[in-house]
């Protein structure tokens, strides 16, 4: 089987480099669960089970795992713990492929609606910003034109941020001063946009949960302002998440797809923490697409997620 088949070498690599710290951490401590054990027992499995949990997997997602090892362990009852990797890398896959049909998309795919109007929301520093610049970098790359969206008007550093991203990946800013209506902002970037005939916006917003009542109340202005412009948009809302927050990631999405309608995650800053198996239960608890992660800060450092990549590159021996 050509696992890397439509995943190119470059790609895995960077996964694999991004994710080290995870994959270390979380194989050595599947390595301790079945120490000394040569088949795969109630013990190898309660070991494994507070592996997954203790590497930010999630205890709902965790125990659907180990149930699915279960079921096969009952099947083969000397299965060795030699097997126990392939095992488990094959039923975490199979897991998440259950639960979130439909093929890996990419960036040079035709999209559903011109421009497509794509808001970014989360909390403060989450990474919003950043994943912004680096969508406009691959869409552009992609050879779609990309217009970028100013509405965090809260403080003139993020205004000024999102424009260096604008700079670097050679697309239009639209902004107004520090403290302007972010849905006056989006309204102009909506209309430059159409005017323009672009084919994709990015809405950058600011992210400040501390008044959580007020932050949706504004995130609904924008929506509604731009539905004048463009009447279905925001055609997606993109809720980044810090994955080396951990647990806490988990708990923001919880929270805000509770309070607004939330239709794609991207979970950032996967490099440089032993938390991303964190990907893995939300991406199975969460009924929206995790669609894109982030591996660093450089603009080429985001990828379209892929759920058996994914677990491939975290959990394979
Ligand atoms: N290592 C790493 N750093 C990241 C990644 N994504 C973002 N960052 C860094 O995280 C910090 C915050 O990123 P921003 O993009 O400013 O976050 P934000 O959500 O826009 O923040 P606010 O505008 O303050 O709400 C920056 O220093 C980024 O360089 C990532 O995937 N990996
Ligand atoms: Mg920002």
């Amino acid at each position: 089987m050509a696992f890397f088949g439509l995943f190119s070498r470059d790609k895995k690599q960077t996964l694999d480099k991004g994710l080290e710290k995870s994959k270390e951490s979380v194989l050595s401590k599947i390595s301790r669960a079945i120490v000394g054990k040569s088949t795969v027992d109630d013990d190898v499995l309660d070991n494994l089970e507070e592996a997954l949990i203790t590497s930010d997997v999630g205890v709902e997602t965790t125990l659907r795992i180990i149930e699915r090892i279960q079921e096969r362990v009952s099947r083969d009852k000397y299965m060795g713990t030699s097997e126990l990797n392939r095992i488990l890398v094959e039923e975490t896959a199979a897991l998440l492929q259950e639960n979130n049909a439909g093929k890996v998309s990419d960036f040079s795919d035709p999209l559903p609606a011109k421009p497509y109007v794509i808001m970014v929301v989360g909390v403060n520093g989450v990474g919003k910003t950043t994943t912004i610049g680096k969508l406009a970098y691959q869409y552009k790359q992609a050879g779609k034109k990309v217009y970028l969206g100013a509405a965090d008007t809260f403080r003139a550093a993020a205004v000024e941020q999102l424009c260096i991203w604008g700079e670097r990946v050679g697309v239009p800013v639209i902004k107004q001063q520090m403290g302007a209506d972010p849905a006056s902002v989006a309204f102009d970037t909506l209309q430059s946009a159409v005017a323009n005939d672009a084919d994709v916006v990015l809405i950058d917003t600011a992210g400040r949960l501390h008044n959580k009542i007020n932050l949706m109340n504004e995130l609904t202005k924008i929506r509604n302002v731009m539905q004048k412009i463009v009447p279905d948009a925001p055609h997606d809302v993109m809720l980044v998440l810090d994955g080396s927050t951990g647990q806490n990631a988990f708990e923001q999405a919880k929270q805000f797809t509770r309070a607004t309608n939330v239709t794609s995650l991207a979970v950032t800053k996967l490099d440089g923490t032993a938390k991303g198996g964190v990907v893995i239960g939300i991406s199975d608890q969460f009924k929206i697409p995790v669609r894109y992660i982030g591996l660093g800060e450089k603009m080429t450092d985001l990828q379209v997620f892929d759920r058996e990549e994914f677990v491939r590159s975290l959990l394979s021996l």
